[in-house]
């Protein structure tokens, strides 16, 4: 060969090298699922495109701090992916930055460490050990000297890559960074170490705000709280579920407006409707969740607090001090479980969990999924439900379990042959199928119902049914109208399809429906009542749904609200019951009638509740507030 051979410089050879590793350990070492093409496309692009984006850096250098930069990038990279590799054997999640100098979970490392480590490990390392080679003995050919133009086009090339993984990463999932659902989706979409950058400023900012936070707003908030939302009146129903077990159902995306409705003149959620009959039905029971989804739904029952207006709470605050229900129901004696065949780290779940004091986690590594029982998002209900059953009965009693249902998410999928109903027309996909799968969740929970009664444990169980949040979105609104034979869909409409079913069922006792507003913020002091746990220094914002004196509105957080006599939303004060346009911007302050404004005093109250809860959050502040100082 010729002395005038092209040669490739190390900086690419360095990219594809690292690039392969990483694909290869993603693919092959983490257990990252794969659901579809687009996803194992983003999965082998990512890693190329963050190497290129590291290495490419080098051309900027001289030659020879050139050649030192990629020894050193490749091999701390490597470190860095090698430290994750390991996290991952022992906990099959990726390393976040306040987990990973949380005491227990480093403890738990230190001792299992060795089995950790496995010899074949140092394979890991090998592109390590060619690119310290090839830039020690080959150094004239490795290292570039680019023109300034040709570096911009090399950093160029890379940011492109970069903004092109991007991309692709949103399309498949949307707002990826904005909702941050899931430690795994970051990793598969971005890769571990952008994950990584992502992670860090997140918590930064987090921490910054807490540090700012001294505990002075407490006396001012429990204030607040004592004379608004804690009710210390007590129904007849005050410890009437005393060391009954709990099971608690969260519906995934089911709504209120198709229970005791019909489509195609079939019932759509026939066992719902007939359980109205003896459990107690809040009809006009809102969900209160933003972007976390199912997690804000969470988190509003397990600690009767707003979730955040934006990001998941779960993930931006999983590590702050609450008071939360599954710790409350321990002090009382019970054992507390979640039911979840989902992947443990979406919505970080597994941290906050643990922070918040459930006893076990049964998420999908408990269950058999295969491809004949899952659909979508994965597990089908009745499978679900299914296979819960033995761990149920396998529990320490009185336990609080929570059941997280899967089936009736977004783009409700269904199998032919698990659709009971038909769906409905209308220029909506979306709204089409949401009938059916709501319908396969019925026929789920209609079965789990009948396995409680045969394991024997419904008799000394209360049961909780709730929707988390909405499943048809505002774009659906001309197929809603259709469907619901409006002609538009107003604010006052939209404010009124946040309504989610909540239903309580106690064997034994009859029930009954309930008109009064409630909202999922109401949850934790009512199971609470209901199970006669005296919490009197609590800080919620909810109030036990079942006294007299309760506050006399209903927060929505994008700063909405219903009260008895009026619904607001995005400037527009409404009539509840008629739904007639009562005033719009009800400051008054165009008119100058502030005084007479009917929304406007409530609207107040909403900012500052939303606010005070916001504060907490954001400052941590129940690190600085004893839950026991009195008893
Ligand atoms: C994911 C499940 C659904 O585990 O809770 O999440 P969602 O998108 O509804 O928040
Ligand atoms: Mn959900």
């Amino acid at each position: 060969m010729s002395k005038r051979q092209v040669n490739i410089p190390l900086y690419i050879i360095a990219s594809i090298l690292f690039g392969l590793k990483t694909y290869i350990v993603y693919r092959f070492i983490f257990n990252i699922s794969l659901d579809n093409p687009m996803q194992e496309l983003i999965l082998f692009i990512n890693p190329f495109a963050s190497a290129f984006l590291i290495f490419a850096v080098s051309v900027w250098f001289v030659k020879k701090r050139q050649l030192k930069f990629l020894r050193y990038t490749a091999f701390l990279g490597t470190i860095i992916l090698y430290f994750n590799l390991i996290f991952y054997r022992n906990f099959t999640d990726f390393i976040t930055i306040p987990v990973l100098f949380q005491g227990s979970n480093a403890a738990d490392l230190g001792s299992s460490i060795l089995s950790l480590v496995h010899l074949q490990d140092l394979l890991l390392f090998a592109d390590v050990a060619i690119i310290w080679y090839l830039s020690r003995k080959r150094p004239e050919d490795m290292a570039v000297s680019y023109r300034k133009r040709a570096k911009t086009m090399a950093l160029s090339m890379s940011l492109l890559f970069l903004l092109f993984n991007y991309v692709l990463a949103e399309i498949e999932r949307p707002q990826l960074l904005q909702r941050t659902f899931d430690r795994e989706y970051l990793v598969k979409n971005l890769g571990v170490f952008n994950y990584h950058i992502y992670d860090i400023a997140l918590q930064s900012k987090t921490k910054a705000q807490r540090v700012f936070a001294d505990g002075t707003e407490m006396p001012e908030i429990k204030k607040y709280v004592d004379n608004n939302a804690t009710s210390e009146q007590k129904s007849d129903l005050f410890g009437i579920a005393e060391d009954k077990n709990v099971i608690f159902v969260s519906l995934e995306s089911v709504q209120s407006f198709v229970i005791n409705n019909e489509v195609n003149g079939e019932e759509i959620t026939p066992f719902l409707n007939d359980l109205i009959d003896d459990s107690y039905y809040f009809e006009n029971f809102y969900h209160q969740t933003q972007q976390g989804k199912t997690s804000d739904s969470e988190f509003l029952v397990e600690n009767s607090l707003y979730p955040l207006p934006r990001g998941a709470v779960y993930f931006t605050h999983g590590q702050n001090e609450y008071n939360a229900l599954p710790e409350i129901l321990k002090e009382a004696g019970y054992h507390s479980s979640v039911f979840h065949a989902n992947n443990k780290s979406f919505w970080n779940r597994d941290v906050m969990y643990d922070n918040i004091g459930y006893d076990k986690f049964f998420d999908v590594d408990s269950y058999e999924v295969n491809e004949e029982n899952s659909i979508g998002w994965g597990l089908k209900d009745k499978e679900f439900f299914d296979q819960s059953i033995k761990y149920l009965q396998g529990q320490q009693q009185p336990f609080y379990s929570k059941f997280i249902t899967l089936t009736n998410h977004y783009p409700f999928d269904l199998d032919e042959e698990d659709a009971s109903i038909d769906q409905y027309d209308s220029n909506s996909r979306t709204l089409n199928q949401y009938f059916p799968t709501v319908r396969y969740t019925d026929e789920a929970v209609q079965q789990f119902f009948a396995d409680l009664k045969e394991s024997g444990l419904y008799e000394d169980s209360i049961i909780v049914l709730m929707g988390d949040h909405y499943g048809i979105s505002e774009f659906h609104n001309k197929a809603m109208s259709q469907y619901l034979g409006k002609e538009e869909i107003t604010p006052y409409d939209h404010v009124q399809l946040q309504r989610v079913p909540f239903f309580i069922h106690i064997p034994g006792q009859e029930g009954g429906v309930i008109s009064d507003i409630a909202g999922q913020i109401d949850v934790k002091p009512t199971l609470l009542h209901l199970l006669g746990i005296e919490n009197e220094d609590d800080i919620t914002f909810g109030t036990d749904l079942f006294t007299e004196d309760r506050k006399d509105f209903i927060a929505l957080r994008d700063g909405s609200f219903i009260s008895d006599e009026y619904i607001y939303s995005k400037g527009q004060c409404f009539n509840r019951e008629t739904g007639e346009l009562i005033e719009t911007d009800p400051t008054g302050l165009d008119q100058g009638n502030e005084q007479d404004s009917a929304c406007q005093p409530i609207k107040e109250k909403v900012e500052k509740e939303l606010s005070y809860s916001d504060q907490i959050i954001y400052g941590d502040l129940f690190r600085f507030y004893n839950f026991e100082e009195d008893e």
